[in-house]
């Protein structure tokens, strides 16, 4: 178990790096992206996932300072290696970084300045965290959103409180839980769910991204079920910078 110090001794190091977990088009089989996937390499040479400390740095508000030491990693292999030109890379942010304006004016300085094109971003904000924001973190997504940003909502399961958050926020996307991804195999009610919410989806104007992809047989339920993008062990795990860059030169 890491510690708070650990984390903030962490970030004065530049320990946290950035993997990109492909994204492919359930239509055309080729690469449209990335879900930027945070990593902690370690003094000691190990790496440990986000679950391992991104909770303890949300609890004790060093998400920021986390996520502001990503984003100009994440910028410059976007503009830098020419993800920007053919991608669209997601990166997860807390509601936290949008309680006050720091984030989105770095964003919005990095489309001035950097030449990052906005289609090229989107970020990804869990369904509960949206839920339970205030109005200052809305208003920073609608800066966001109004400058070209995309928006996915991570995590997206199935209740009415995501409806009333989909009707108010500018979401561009959706992006379908590993869970339900898990179970809708499990039975016909389940897979009629998916099967609805991806029409739903797509007729509030939202692309939907299935997450958690193993199996062919989930592909292909989601290809016959009309989802058009898959993110999955199936297709790949998150990948360091060089090996994303040649996975998509030759998908395998
Ligand atoms: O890679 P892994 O399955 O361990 O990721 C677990 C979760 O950690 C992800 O679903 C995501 O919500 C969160 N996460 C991953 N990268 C980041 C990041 O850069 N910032 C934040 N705030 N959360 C992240
Ligand atoms: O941000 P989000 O909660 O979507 O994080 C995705 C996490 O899920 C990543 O940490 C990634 O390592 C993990 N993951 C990605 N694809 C798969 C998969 O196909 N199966 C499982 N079990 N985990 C996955
Ligand atoms: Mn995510
Ligand atoms: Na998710």
């Amino acid at each position: 178990n890491v510690t708070a110090d650990e984390i903030r001794s962490g970030l004065r190091n530049n320990e946290f790096i950035l993997y990109y977990q492909p994204k492919a088009s359930l239509i055309t089989n080729r690469i449209v992206g990335a879900e930027a996937l945070v990593r902690w390499r370690r003094p000691d040479g190990t790496i440990l996932s986000p679950g391992a400390f991104v909770p303890l740095a949300e609890r004790e508000r060093l998400i920021n300072r986390l996520t502001l030491q990503l984003l100009p990693q994440l910028i410059g292999d976007l503009v830098d290696h020419g993800l920007a030109d053919q991608l669209c890379i997601s990166f997860n942010v807390s509601t936290c970084d949008l309680e006050d304006p720091v984030l989105t004016h770095a964003i919005l300085d990095a489309i001035l300045t950097q030449r990052l094109p906005p289609a090229a971003l989107e970020l990804e904000i869990t369904e509960t965290q949206a839920l339970q924001s205030g109005p200052e973190v809305l208003g920073n997504i609608r800066a966001l959103s109004d400058a070209g940003i995309g928006l996915a909502m991570d995590d997206y399961g199935i209740g009415y409180s995501s409806m009333d958050t989909l009707s108010q926020w500018p979401f561009t996307t959706i992006k379908l839980d590993q869970g339900i991804v898990e179970r809708m195999l499990d039975s016909p009610k389940n897979a009629t769910i998916v099967r609805s919410s991806i029409r739903l989806a797509h007729e509030l104007g939202l692309e939907v991204v299935a997450e958690g992809v193993e199996t062919v047989s989930q592909h292909d339920f989601l290809v016959e079920a009309g989802c058009r993008i898959a993110q999955g062990f199936l297709l790949s795990r998150p990948l360091p910078l060089a090996e994303f860059k040649a996975f998509c030169a030759h998908p395998s």
